[in-house]
């Protein structure tokens, strides 16, 4: 009688909680960044260097991803390891097979490969392991990449006893600020916090001091400052001493990339379009991710030409009279560097440690950076427009630097 009432007891329970949570909706606890990563165990001869990216599909290699794959190959060369692109966001598409197949062989997950140079998709990775051994190293970078290998090793370690060799971190931006204060920020701050030995390489001084100043320790620490891109590089090597130069406004344009304020961006323009004296003699455009055109007022709309080749940017940036180039983060990012040598009068944000005023004379660096204020400064500028200015004396080791990944061969005194 006692078990009949326990059992009645419990039944009820559970009516009461179903009745209760009718109604409410489903919740997704996933946090799909962190999809776990499984490692097995196999015997391979020689040192080999593992790099983790999202993807090396053209759409999706940026700065970020791009410099990553150039410190990489820089790295790997170096050391004369062999060497293992691990995809994990996407899947290769025919372009990006086509390009790295000269020198890298695809292979499946579930193969052991003794290959010397390979590169694995392994985006859908359900139920799948890739193969490690002690002489594996890896190399990673975005915030979710650290994560699923540093936990990958800790099931490793438990299972087989293989303990990482000392990480290799390239962090090329502060991520926790991608989210606001969330599960993610969390994530993404814990990367910076594994107990597993760690080298961290800094893709800016400034990023670097950043951490530096939020007491964030690695057990070594590296730092480089951005070099321009080589094809940038031709072009701006054929400028003149006196530069053409239209009534052309150019933005970094990206509204899925929030820290890049496109709607701040937006309103400053809603703004200045009513402040600017001739403005029917103005184009204004925004680069780096298509998008509808957007109307801002006055007759004058945003025009979208979305992510530009190299030789296109480098064009548009020649004939540009004046840029905003936003980037709410203690990186630099690439375009306000790159508009600026370009001879593009450029407005850009501080951000913490972060202020670019020194870079050239074609800075403008705004600490605050309201809607009006940017609007008041893009005036001026356009105010004291001429159709011809005369080419910035950019500093030599922005547009040049052989040596930017020196301190690689400090790196192979520590492996
Ligand atoms: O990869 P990115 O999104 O930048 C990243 C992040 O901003 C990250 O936070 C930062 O730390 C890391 O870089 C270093 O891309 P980014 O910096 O915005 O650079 C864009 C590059 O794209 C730039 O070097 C030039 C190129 N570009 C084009 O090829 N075509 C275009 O139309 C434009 C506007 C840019």
């Amino acid at each position: 009688a006692a078990v009949q009432q326990t059992v009645k007891e419990q039944e009820e329970k559970m009516l009461l909680k179903r009745k209760r949570e009718t109604g409410l909706p489903q919740l997704d606890t996933n946090v799909y960044e962190i999809t776990p990563y499984t490692f097995r165990k196999i015997e391979y001869p020689n040192r080999r260097m593992n790099l983790l990216v999202p993807s090396i599909n053209a759409e999706h290699v940026f700065g970020g991803i791009s410099t990553a794959l150039k410190f990489f190959d820089t790295l790997v060369k170096a050391l004369g390891y062999d060497a293992r692109i691990i995809l994990v966001d996407a899947e290769p598409d025919k372009a990006a097979i086509k390009k790295y197949s000269d020198e890298y062989t695809f292979v499946k997950a579930e193969d052991d490969s003794l290959v010397a140079k390979q590169i694995i998709p392994y985006s859908n990775r359900f139920n799948r392991s890739i193969p490690v051994s002690e002489n594996d190293y890896f190399l990673f970078t975005g915030w979710w990449t650290a994560y699923c290998c540093q936990d990958a090793y800790v099931g490793f370690e438990n299972t087989f006893g293989i303990k990482p060799n000392i990480f290799l971190y390239f962090i090329q931006d502060y991520e926790p600020g991608f989210y606001s204060w969330s599960t993610k920020y969390l994530l993404a701050d814990s990367t910076y916090k594994s107990d597993y030995p760690t080298i961290a390489i800094f893709n800016s001084m400034l990023l670097k001091e950043f951490f530096d100043e939020n007491h964030y320790h690695f057990t070594h620490s590296f730092a480089f400052d951005p070099v321009l891109n080589d094809g940038l590089r031709k072009a701006l090597e054929q400028m003149p001493a006196q530069v053409d130069k239209k009534k052309q406004i150019l933005v970094y344009g990206r509204p899925g990339t929030e820290r890049n304020a496109f709607n701040l961006v937006v309103a400053a323009l809603k703004k200045w379009v009513m402040m600017q004296p001739d403005i029917e003699e103005w184009e204004i455009l925004s680069a780096g991710e298509m998008h509808r055109s957007i109307p801002l007022g006055n007759g004058k709309e945003l025009v979208s030409v979305g992510k530009l080749t190299i030789e296109e940017y480098a064009r548009t940036l020649q004939e540009t009279y004046a840029g905003i180039s936003l980037m709410c983060s203690p990186h630099p990012s690439y375009p306000p560097l790159e508009m600026s040598v370009f001879d593009v009068k450029t407005i850009t944000n501080t951000y913490a440690n972060k202020d670019l005023k020194d870079f050239n004379d074609n800075m403008v660096s705004l600490d605050n950076i309201s809607p009006m204020n940017i609007a008041t400064h893009l005036t001026e500028i356009c105010k004291a427009y001429r159709p011809q200015v005369e080419h910035v004396t950019a500093n030599p080791l922005y547009v040049k630097n052989e040596h930017v990944f020196d301190f690689i061969k400090d790196i192979k005194e520590i492996l």
